[in-house]
């Protein structure tokens, strides 16, 4: 729901989101199947999100958090006093006290699509910052967002950690970054910070490990979205008969999730028949991963000028300031 009491997602008469009902029947009818990675993200899947966050091959979340933590006095510099931060995506993380305690900000607002997610984030980070406003805003932010009059004359810093602008291809990133400059503008105030996380070309063996771990928690987070369909939309997916692929797809410098079918299998879906070949797959996610020049060419096209960059240690994951 929004703070209008509209509600977000639309379901039909049977409870079912329409959303994920067209996007999973129109993927699986498409010669190449593949369906958006955002259904992988039910519960039970954001909790096996936050599982794989901490399985040792996964070195994205440690990578930025230390890059939050030993380069915080850094970054306050960069970014200055009195500023608003706008986090795009939930704030339940540890990354959100990280920034807050650095950069010491005039207001928090947390934008997410999840409402009760979003609501509960904000409940236990206005106890850890007694003295910080929080604004939260239940909104889909892939749009420009109306953000709360208490802001509007605020500066504002955008956060979005995570490297989750990589889960996106070109045209939609540049889409996003642009909506994002919008929704952070001030009507005649300083120009607009983007605090972005972007995870960084490496060893093919480093990534492939880090999506396909010997745990088998990212093959369960994988996995839930075929049982999420099964729960969801009356699918007969012999779950059993698919396995975990994550393979780094080197011309589009991605990492790609896949389910492959490990024989030929039918099934259906909200009544409609089905079939894959052995070997077949439905494509479920793609990580981009960046270099700096691709980074910065990436963020130039969204409208965004890049002024400092962090890397961790190890150099595996970057961290990027940029002024609109
Ligand atoms: C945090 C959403 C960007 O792509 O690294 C982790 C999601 N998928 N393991 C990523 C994810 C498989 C993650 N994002």
């Amino acid at each position: 729901k929004t703070s209008e009491g509209i509600a977000l997602v639309d379901r039909d008469e049977d409870g079912v989101d329409r959303a994920f009902r067209a996007d999973v029947l129109e993927g699986l009818r498409a010669r190449r199947k593949a369906i958006p990675a955002r259904w992988l993200y039910d519960d039970a899947g954001s909790q096996l999100f936050e599982d794989i966050t901490k399985v040792p091959e996964y070195y994205p979340t440690r990578a930025e958090t230390e890059i939050l933590t030993e380069r915080a006095g850094e970054i306050a510099a960069a970014v200055g006093p009195d500023r608003a931060v706008v986090e795009f995506g939930s704030g339940s993380s540890v990354k959100t006290p990280l920034l807050l305690d650095a950069i010491a900000p005039s207001s928090y607002v947390p934008l997410d699509i999840a409402g009760d997610f979003l609501r509960q984030a904000a409940i236990e980070l206005s106890a850890k910052f007694p003295g910080l406003p929080v604004y939260p805003v239940e909104a889909d932010f892939m749009a420009e967002v109306t953000l709360p009059s208490e802001v509007e004359k605020a500066a504002k810093l955008g956060f979005f950690p995570g490297s989750t602008i990589g889960n996106m291809v070109a045209w939609t990133a540049v889409e996003l970054l642009r909506s994002m400059r919008l929704t952070l503008q001030a009507d005649h105030g300083v120009q607009p910070l983007l605090l972005i996380g972007m995870d960084l070309v490496k060893d093919r063996a480093v990534l492939e490990a880090a999506y396909d771990d010997a745990g088998g928690v990212t093959g369960e987070f994988n996995l839930n979205l075929a049982r999420r369909i099964n729960r969801e939309l009356e699918g007969t997916i012999p779950v059993e008969s698919l396995r975990h692929v994550a393979r780094w797809n080197d011309e589009y410098a991605r990492v790609e999730m896949h389910l492959e079918a490990m024989h030929g299998i039918e099934f259906s879906v909200s009544g409609e028949s089905f079939a894959m070949a052995e070997g077949e797959t439905i494509h479920t996610e793609n990580s981009h991963k960046f270099t700096r020049r691709s980074a910065d060419m990436l963020l130039h096209a969204g409208g965004w000028s890049p002024r400092k960059r962090w890397l961790d240690s190890k150099e595996r994951f970057s961290l990027i300031l940029a002024e609109a």
